[in-house]
């Protein structure tokens, strides 16, 4: 059994979307944003960051945090969506990396100047929005002819799909970006993500372009 902290969120999304397509049993903990939760004691000890997503495995008491140390250590406990060894293994790690790198904290910047802070600060709005164009670009490129970012559907594909579903406040039309598009949709139709979605409650149905 493992614990999920978790709130509405596209990094809060990755680990329950990966709980779900691994299969694993899971208790959702929601930590409200809207009463400051994230910095209590208790979740600190969790998640000395004070950011979500954050695990505990029951299994052997190991608290974890940062979506992408989560993701990784869940493929290793299940054996599923991360290559065991090899290129294949280090292609979804590079664009693993290349997400955690990139759109989570750029699309997490356009967020904050574009949708939230309008009008404030136009020359980060046009940074942050233009980075966030290069990156789209760089992921149709790579999806071009292929399904996934990597050989098969993999911890990259999910955690980069929460920060794309958010396209609408990045003001990122889609149909730009036919291969972002057409894998977004495709993945967007798995069960899991249709579930892990919609944790740790309901919000909104998932945005289809
Ligand atoms: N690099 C971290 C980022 C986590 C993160 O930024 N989480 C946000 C929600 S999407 C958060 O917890 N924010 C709380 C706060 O800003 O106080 C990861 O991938 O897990």
């Amino acid at each position: 059994m493992i614990d999920l902290y978790t709130w509405t969120t596209p990094n809060g999304r990755k680990a329950s979307i990966a709980l779900e397509e691994f299969g694993l049993p899971y208790a959702v903990h929601p930590v409200d944003f809207g009463k400051d939760e994230q910095f209590k004691p208790e979740f600190l000890k969790i998640s000395p960051n004070n950011r979500i997503p954050a695990i505990v495995d029951r299994d052997n008491g190991m608290a974890l945090m940062e979506s992408g140390a989560i993701l990784i250590y869940l493929a290793e406990k299940t054996g599923k969506f991360l290559p065991k060894s090899g290129e294949p293994r280090y292609r979804v790690l590079e664009w693993a990396m290349w997400q955690m790198g990139g759109p989570g904290p750029i699309f997490g910047q356009t967020h904050h100047f574009v949708k939230y802070n309008k009008g404030k600060a136009p020359y980060a709005e046009e940074r942050f929005l233009k980075e966030t164009h290069r990156l789209y670009g760089v992921l149709d490129r790579r999806l071009a002819g292929r399904e996934f970012v990597a050989d098969e559907y993999s911890i990259a594909d999910i955690l980069i799909w929460p920060w794309v579903s958010r396209y609408e406040w990045q003001t990122v039309d889609l149909n730009r970006y036919p291969n972002v598009k057409r894998w977004y949709v495709a993945i967007a139709g798995r069960p899991a993500v249709q579930k892990g979605y919609h944790v740790p409650k309901k919000v909104q149905e998932i945005p289809m372009p």
